[in-house]
């Protein structure tokens, strides 16, 4: 039997339960509709489109078939409403209970952005693929993938292979101008596996394991596509090598009441924005 994986936020009382551990498990994802509020997302969307950082440090990620897609990424959260976003026990304490209960910390987040009739495909991959040669041992990391727009088939959704982190970590090699998990792999696992389209709407969040095959088409539509992402690490898997992404750097969880209460748009100070040349995964070229 298939767990199901789709939950609804409740804001009278949410709690990580047992039926949302074993469906993490079991298909390496759970989906939380509703996580953010309306008035939430449109706080972070704002936030996002407005914060001048954002877009100073956002750099061009080719496709390969002359598509791309935008993307910003900063590793220490920091104070302003796209840090306290990734931060609230309904997203970091989720992503931490989901991954067994020991402490997370923050190890980046980012924007990527499809825009309308130009924006790129990622090709089929896992987050650990990256991590692994970060420096970290185990594949005790996960993603929450929260769309700032409305996010379907059509504008480029997130597509996975439901259950496929139990295949460990697989081998990539490069695809066009992207790093991507060994076609051949991907192919006899989708015989096996469940290939989902995952359509969600702003303030839907999908928690995701860093094994999780995951990969999204171009945007050929009239709509964007923007989506907010925070990933998290163990501080028990603290990577034992420096590089562009934070060693365990204590993580300040927040009140779910926080992103609202919060009104700093613009605070740069130590989030470390990275810079297109220290990302080897895939061809880039600088977007400003
Ligand atoms: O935004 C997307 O469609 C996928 C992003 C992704 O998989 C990544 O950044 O690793």
């Amino acid at each position: 039997m298939v767990r199901d994986s789709d939950f609804q936020y409740d804001p009278t009382g949410w709690e990580v339960t047992q039926a949302m551990k074993f469906a993490f498990d079991e298909n390496g994802y759970i989906l939380v509709r509703n996580l953010l509020s309306p008035a939430e997302i449109t706080k972070l969307r704002n936030a996002v489109e407005t914060s001048d950082g954002i877009m100073r440090n956002a750099f061009g990620r080719n496709d390969g078939k002359e598509r791309r897609t935008n993307q910003c990424i900063w590793n220490h959260p920091g104070e302003d409403v796209t840090g306290v976003a990734a931060r609230p026990e309904k997203v970091a304490g989720t992503m931490e209970q989901l991954l067994g209960g020991d402490e997370i910390y923050h190890y980046h987040s980012k924007v990527t952005m499809k825009e309308p009739h130009t924006g790129g495909a990622f090709v089929w991959h896992q987050d650990y693929r990256y991590w692994y040669n970060n420096g970290n041992l185990f594949p005790d990391m996960g993603t929450v993938f929260m769309p700032i727009d409305e996010s379907t088939r059509e504008n480029g959704c997130l597509q996975i292979l439901r259950g496929s982190h139990k295949m460990g970590r697989v081998d990539h090699v490069n695809i066009g101008q992207q790093l991507g998990a060994d076609p051949e792999r991907v192919e006899q696992a989708k015989k096996v596996l469940d290939h989902l389209y995952i359509e969600m709407k702003p303030g839907d969040a999908l928690f995701f394991h860093c094994c999780l095959l995951h990969t999204s088409a171009q945007n050929s539509s009239s709509k964007r596509r923007w989506v907010f992402i925070s990933c998290f690490n163990k501080r028990s898997n603290n990577p034992y090598k420096e590089h562009h992404h934070p060693q365990y750097t204590p993580m300040t969880k927040l009140p779910n009441t926080a992103l609202l209460n919060c009104n700093v748009v613009e605070y740069l100070e130590g989030k470390w924005f990275m810079k297109v040349e220290e990302d080897h995964s895939v061809d880039r070229t600088k977007v400003h």
